[in-house]
């Protein structure tokens, strides 16, 4: 059976971008193949952490994809400084990549801006960690968003430059899994910038903690323009915004954008954004309550990371050591 791996950053609360474009797809794929799920902290440290932040926001990471719905018996769930083999592969792969794939990273321009001299070294090589992890595994589907397609193109590169440097067929080439409404879920106050954890207003996203009262004001305030809902789902071309609310009622209802456009035809956003926040919110309160409820109990989440680690390191250790000797590292 295919292996899955995919993996979220623990550098704030999880976001409606995350769960939509991730994590929906990540329970949607369990049972029917080998599914691996990662907290990644070590990339999360690629831009500053404050220790404590970085704990929680690790839990609730964790809790977010338990409350909807993985399931650490049918995949393994762990966070990835608990498999040292991680970063020990990204040094490899560092080796492995050259600086001018690196450079052509959009994500790391998009971060950086005009400040790159001022980034960590971690942020601008993460594509090869990134590489490692999923590689580390022999994972070949990789469910992620839109705009992790290039990090998962370059995974291939550097699997393919491996084997080619070491006249092995070791590393696979790893597909991105990227389908539905919602694979790029944009900001609500900027159609043409997408929703992150980071992000630097909270009006601009919908984090899966928001409360219903939160979810619905968020909706109220989101940027649109001033047309009613078009006929079809062409019509919605060259508005960014509406667009994306669109998308974001499809993807939670599971049916296509066109479906939801049939059905809101010409409705103006005073009927449709209160029928989106409620949608959101009958979709969101129970992962929400769940995950609150986990966060009580910190130590039982610690204790199914620590079991998903024991496992991702039977599998991961192997690998790692098969590739220590194909570059030539003398070991026992
Ligand atoms: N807006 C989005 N729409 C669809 N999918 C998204 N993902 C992130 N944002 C959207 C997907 O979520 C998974 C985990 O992403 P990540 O946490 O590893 O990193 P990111 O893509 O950099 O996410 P953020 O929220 O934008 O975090 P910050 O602000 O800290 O950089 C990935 O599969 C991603 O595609």
């Amino acid at each position: 059976t295919p292996r899955v791996f995919s993996g979220i950053k623990p550098s704030g609360g999880l976001t409606l971008g995350n769960y939509l474009g991730a994590i929906k797809k990540f329970v949607a794929t369990q049972g029917s193949m080998e599914t691996i799920y990662c907290v990644v902290d070590l990339h999360a440290i690629t831009v500053w952490q404050d220790p404590d932040d970085l704990r929680n926001a690790t839990r609730e990471v964790a809790a977010g994809y338990l409350a909807s719905g993985l399931d650490p018996s049918q995949s393994i769930l762990f966070n990835q400084s608990q498999v040292s083999a991680h970063a020990e592969l990204g040094w490899i792969f560092n080796c492995v990549a050259r600086v001018g794939w690196m450079n052509r990273m959009t994500q790391f321009k998009e971060k950086a801006g005009k400040n790159a001299e001022k980034q960590s070294l971690g942020l601008y090589a993460y594509p090869s960690l990134m590489a490692a992890d999923i590689l580390l595994y022999h994972a070949t589907q990789v469910p992620v968003g839109e705009d992790q397609k290039q990090h998962v193109e370059l995974t291939r590169d550097i699997a393919a430059k491996f084997n080619h440097d070491y006249k092995v067929d070791f590393f696979p080439q790893p597909d991105p899994v990227i389908d539905g409404p919602a694979t790029r879920v944009m900001n609500l106050r900027d159609g043409t910038k997408k929703m992150s954890k980071s992000g630097q207003s909270d009006m601009e996203r919908i984090n899966m903690t928001d409360d219903a009262d939160t979810i619905a004001k968020k909706f109220k305030k989101a940027r649109t323009d001033p047309e009613p809902l078009p006929e079809t789902y062409d019509g919605l071309a060259e508005r960014p915004e509406a667009r994306n609310l669109v998308d974001i009622y499809a993807a939670l209802s599971d049916v296509t954008p066109a479906e939801v456009v049939t059905e809101y035809a010409g409705a103006g956003w005073g009927q449709f954004k209160p029928a989106l926040a409620d949608l959101a919110v009958s979709k969101l309160a129970p992962i929400s309550e769940e995950m609150a409820r986990m966060m009580d109990d910190p130590a039982e989440i610690d204790r199914v990371l620590a079991e998903g680690a024991d496992r991702a390191r039977a599998i991961a250790d192997p690998i790692l050591a098969k590739t220590y000797e194909i570059v030539g590292m003398v070991g026992r």
